[in-house]
């Protein structure tokens, strides 16, 4: 089977994308690289540097997290940061070449007074020229259009994994709890970020069939992060078995052939996988990555030999995407300004008519 059609699908039949998994490596990566040509430079890798701004104590029972309160992980809890704090660490991640900078939160999903200094964490992040993302749980739409309104550009919250599957991960939020979220993200206007983890002792078809749930997302995510499970003592996966990192490669593949427009981003995991297999994954059109030496909580490469790998491979920085742009994004302040002002006109004329 050839794909050459670069337009976004979102039918994809189990069938079809296990064929797809089911070819030979190489024409597998012929394939990509093609799709991946029509759309990107090849050699442009976009940077996002993470931040965890409320670490540890999720009332969530992920079993592949180190911030569940239901593991003991040995992790330092941390209760909101402040929001100076925040933008420091933003400003050394600007400096140091990302383009786009998230925040994630250990919650089940914000609290309203928690909201209000986000928002805030969002307009100063922002402010530095810098895209934002956020992951903070489940949202509803009223804090989806407050977060847009604050400027915010991407909300990340991944599938995980198949449908299937999901039930022996995580028990304290459902599959379509995560949809809905994914669904009023889009509805308040701001990109999606959405992936899963490999390895977590799923089989093939469980592979298959998340990628089959992210492609069905209507636009396709733009982001599409792909993490290999960072195995964490303490957690109930931290002795799964590990992922051939073939599969791992295939998975990348096929995610950049059904998500033709998405950027697929090479995760967590990158501290334990070798050279040659990011190599590959860059080659079977991984074009994002998490750069500074701290995921959320675990370990990422350092700096300095992510540098060395991009300069090993001729690999460069995707200067910043083209988001909504500035002068976008304050015409929908105005909008949204001018929107609240009528419902106060209207407000008060049902109060000078009922006196
Ligand atoms: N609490 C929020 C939520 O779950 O939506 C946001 C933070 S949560 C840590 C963000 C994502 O990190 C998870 O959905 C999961 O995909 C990924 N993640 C967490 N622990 C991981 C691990 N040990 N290995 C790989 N990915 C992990
Ligand atoms: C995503 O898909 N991976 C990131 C980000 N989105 C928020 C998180 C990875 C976390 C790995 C475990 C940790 O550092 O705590
Ligand atoms: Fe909590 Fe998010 Fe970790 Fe799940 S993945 S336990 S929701 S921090």
């Amino acid at each position: 089977m050839t794909i050459t059609t670069t337009a976004q699908r979102h039918d994809w039949t189990l069938d079809e994308i296990n064929a797809l998994f089911a070819l030979p490596f190489n024409d597998l990566l012929f394939q990509a690289q093609q799709v991946h040509r029509a759309h990107f430079d090849a050699n442009a890798v976009q940077i996002s540097t993470l931040l965890s701004i409320k670490t540890g104590a999720c009332p969530e029972d992920c079993k592949y997290c180190p911030q569940s309160g239901h593991y003991n992980t040995q992790l330092e809890k941390e209760k909101l940061l402040e929001v100076e704090k925040v933008v420091e660490q933003a400003k050394a991640a600007k400096e140091a070449g990302a383009s786009r900078f998230c925040m994630g939160a250990a919650w089940r999903s914000p609290r309203d007074k928690d909201l209000v200094l986000v928002e805030e964490m969002v307009r100063q992040v922002k402010a530095l020229g810098l895209e934002t993302c956020m992951t903070l749980g489940m949202v509803d739409s009223d804090q989806a259009s407050r977060l847009a309104t604050a400027g915010l550009d991407y909300y990340n919250h991944n599938l995980d994994t198949s449908p299937d599957y999901y039930g022996e991960i995580i028990t304290t939020r459902t599959f379509s709890d995560r949809l809905d979220t994914l669904a009023t993200v889009r509805d308040a206007g701001m990109k999606v970020c959405s992936g899963g983890i490999l390895g977590m002792g799923e089989d093939a078809q469980d592979r298959s069939a998340l990628l089959q749930q992210l492609a069905k997302l209507s636009p396709h995510p733009e982001s599409v992060p792909i993490n290999m499970l960072v195995k964490v003592p303490g957690t109930p996966l931290e002795n799964v078995e590990d992922l051939d990192p073939i599969e791992f490669i295939r998975a990348i593949a096929v995610a950049r052939i059904m998500m033709p427009q998405s950027h697929v981003r090479l995760s967590a995991g990158r501290e334990q996988m070798s050279e040659s297999t990011q190599a590959l994954a860059f080659l079977a059109g991984a074009n994002s990555i998490f750069y500074g030496d701290t995921l959320l909580t675990t370990g990422n490469p350092q700096a300095d030999i992510d540098r060395a790998l991009f300069a090993k491979l001729g690999l460069h920085p995707e200067r910043r995407e083209t988001c909504e742009d500035d002068a976008t994004h304050a015409q929908r302040l105005a909008q949204q300004a001018e929107q609240h002002a009528r419902a106060e006109r209207v407000a008060e004329l049902a109060v000078d008519a009922s006196v």
